[in-house]
């Protein structure tokens, strides 16, 4: 039943990952921009005493980027864990500034065993058209972007990655085979990229992120390429826009993003109330994506149900009751996957 469903959609067949990596970067996200040439982090400690009622510190950590002679430097905040042993931990691209926050249940991932590096993605470039503010306007003199430069999206998953040169430098306290990129909505398509780009991170998950993050866009419904580029054009590279009205023109679809992640693992969240996103179009990514996967999704062979947890394969997906958010219950099953996934060690 699903193969026929699909067989609807006629996706483009999947290639090597540098294949799909290159047509992404050209076509929808735009070039990745490049490492800086100097990087270096200043760190302020215990920025919240008594934080997590010592179980864990929290630091506010600035990168100091160098970018083609021009300086960058944007702040990230780490909980570490103080019991003295190695953790797994989250690298959270997040909407908000003020720590802990309503996305972000910080307590209860330490109390899982879990260390978590997050940032707000504005203090990176802000979510608007503005190519002159913070990292989009070192990479853009006057403001102006070639056809595939890259859009928003792609400038705060660069950040995501340089918080990863980061947890690089942390090897005591955070077991670096085990580093889990997450994000909700437009900051789970930032994450999804991050992961198919990064092979340092083992797990990638994407919460609600529906049109052009996990989502099959050829026969869509809520959002499409037209209704995203026209408010949100500036996450992309301008080539995007090429497609609006003309989704079956596309070279690629999302399952290319999904299944880049592969070798390594990926989960996919969706809301069942979440219909701009579009839970089916989400699921029947993971399906089309399943083949780039040593352990492929493991599924029913049918559309998915409110409480699925398909997570046996090395891509997984869930399907949770209520609307677009980031909850506790996301988290929890996000922390399930990868407890379930990961190498433990003793
Ligand atoms: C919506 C946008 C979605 C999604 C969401 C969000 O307005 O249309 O693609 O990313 O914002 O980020 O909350």
């Amino acid at each position: 039943m699903l193969q026929e469903i699909l067989k609807e959609r006629d996706l483009p067949e999947l290639l090597s990952r540098d294949e799909m990596l290159e047509i992404l970067q050209n076509e929808i996200y735009g070039r990745m921009p490049k490492k800086p040439e100097q990087l270096e982090f200043k760190v302020e400690e215990n920025i919240i005493s008594n934080f997590c009622a010592g179980k864990a510190v929290c630091n506010k950590v600035t990168a100091e980027c160098v970018i083609e002679g021009k300086k960058f430097c944007f702040p990230f905040y780490t909980t570490l864990p103080t019991d003295g042993k190695k953790h797994p931990f989250f690298v959270h691209i997040n909407f908000r500034p003020d720590i802990p926050d309503r996305y972000q249940p910080t307590e209860e991932l330490i109390d899982n065993g879990f260390a978590v590096l997050s940032f707000d993605y504005n203090d990176v470039t802000k979510d608007n058209e503005d190519f002159t503010d913070g990292l989009a306007g070192v990479l853009f003199e006057n403001g102006k972007r070639e056809q595939n430069a890259p859009g928003k999206i792609a400038m705060w998953s660069w950040a995501a990655q340089r918080v990863m040169d980061y947890a690089e430098t942390l090897e005591d306290v955070l077991e670096l085979d085990c580093a889990v990129v997450c994000g909700h909505s437009r900051l789970g398509k930032t994450a999804l990229l991050t992961a198919a780009w990064d092979e340092r991170f083992a797990f990638g998950y994407s919460n609600d992120s529906g049109c052009s993050g996990a989502a099959i866009t050829r026969n869509k419904q809520g959002e499409t390429v037209e209704k995203i580029c026209n408010r949100f054009g500036y996450w992309f590279c301008e080539n995007y826009k090429q497609y609006m009205n003309k989704e079956e023109t596309l070279p690629f679809d999302q399952h290319y993003l999904v299944a880049s992640v592969a070798p390594r693992k990926v989960l996919v969240g969706s809301a069942s109330e979440d219909l701009w996103a579009d839970p089916i179009s989400e699921f029947l990514c993971c399906v089309a994506a399943s083949p780039a996967f040593e352990k492929g999704f493991q599924h029913e062979n049918r559309l998915p149900e409110i409480g699925d947890k398909f997570f046996e394969g090395d891509i997984g997906y869930h399907l949770r009751k209520g609307l677009h958010y980031i909850g506790r219950e996301d988290w929890a099953r996000l922390i399930q996957f990868v407890n379930k996934h990961k190498e433990v060690k003793f």
